[in-house]
């Protein structure tokens, strides 16, 4: 999906709408592949739908996207298979990486999705290198990194941003600020509360948006890309955003967070709201809307057919393509 425009036409609303239910219905079945022992550590991001969706609605295939642990939202808003993503999961031959990178590694490089990473912060620096690799190229490429608020401290950031900040590099830093590092507050891990108000000592804007609204991370995302593209360079992004699970699913989050804090964010919910958008503003009946809801959820449904069918690797590719580093 790549678009232009300020304010998204009904085209990309539909699609936004329909990629964040696919995104939901993804992390509701692969909760219950995990719940059945198929895999294992898997990070939901359940309630963050709409930031990668937002931005990803003004990229390109030849866009590039970095992701973490918890990136399966990246991956299907950057236009990567469920079918193949799902395999993945499950380390079947037919997965993304052919089974050998599972839920953390997930990378397609035809659809510019550079790979996902179980370092926190490790993909800061790789994707400001896609950023100068576009920049010397001379091609308008761009290049977008997810990150959380507990990467937002490493120093990968700060190194990374300064680099993109004296060579107005074509990246934008997207910090998903769900409020928690694992189990660590915001609060008590980011020093000056604000995520955003570092990108000043870095030359470049930092912009807070409401991570719960895709029409305002369409907004932001769409200024955001459009400064990169025209050589502008980067720009700080703190979506202000929240899981409804556990870190890693099988953690119960109020052991450190109460039910009100949930209850306030869930009543916030980005599905809903644009749901309630495209009513109020006519543009989709809700029969329509059931359509596309449908859609997503038999996609999802075909693709965990095809994952649990599909076979596993043969043994003797365990050690072809993957990386092996010697002590
Ligand atoms: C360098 C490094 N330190 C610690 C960890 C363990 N770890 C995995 S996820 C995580 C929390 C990351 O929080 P955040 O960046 O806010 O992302 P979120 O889980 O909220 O999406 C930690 C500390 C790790 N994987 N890598």
């Amino acid at each position: 999906m790549a678009t232009t425009s300020t304010a998204p036409d009904t085209k990309t609303l539909l699609w936004m709408y329909r990629t964040m239910v696919t995104i939901r219905r993804f992390e509701e079945q692969a909760r219950r592949e995990a719940d059945a022992g198929k895999l294992r550590g898997m990070h939901s991001a359940i309630g963050q739908e709409a930031v990668p969706t937002g931005i990803c609605a003004h990229l390109r295939d030849d866009d590039f996207i970095f992701g973490t642990h918890r990136s399966h939202h990246h991956c299907i808003a950057k236009g990567v298979s469920v079918k193949k993503m799902m395999a993945e999961l499950l380390g079947k031959s037919t997965g993304t990486n052919k089974g050998k990178g599972g839920t953390m590694h997930i990378a397609d490089i035809d659809k510019g999705m550079l790979g996902a990473n179980g370092i926190v912060g490790s993909n800061i620096p790789v994707a400001t290198g896609a950023a100068l690799t576009a920049q010397i190229e001379g091609t308008d490429g761009v290049s977008v990194v997810f990150f959380g608020d507990g990467a937002a401290a490493q120093g990968t950031l700060h190194e990374a941003m300064n680099l993109a900040g004296i060579w107005k590099l074509p990246v934008l830093f997207v910090c998903e600020n769900n409020r928690y590092a694992q189990s660590t507050p915001f609060e008590y891990s980011v020093a000056g509360m604000s995520v955003a108000n570092r990108a000043a000592g870095y030359g470049m804007p930092g912009v807070v948006v409401d991570g719960q609204s895709a029409l305002e991370m369409y907004e932001v995302g769409g200024e955001a890309v459009r400064r990169a593209r025209a050589g502008d360079g980067p720009t700080l992004i703190e979506a202000q955003t929240y899981r409804y699970m556990g870190h890693f699913g099988a953690d119960n989050p109020l052991a450190y967070r109460d039910e009100e804090e949930e209850a306030y964010y869930k009543s916030k919910d980005c599905l809903a709201a644009l749901k309630a958008h495209l009513v109020e503003t006519n543009t989709a009946t809700e029969a329509e809307i059931q359509a596309l809801e449908q859609q997503a959820a038999d996609d999802i449904a075909e693709a965990s057919t095809f994952a649990n069918e599909s076979p596993y690797p043969e043994p003797e590719e365990l050690t072809t393509e993957v990386y092996i580093s010697y002590p």
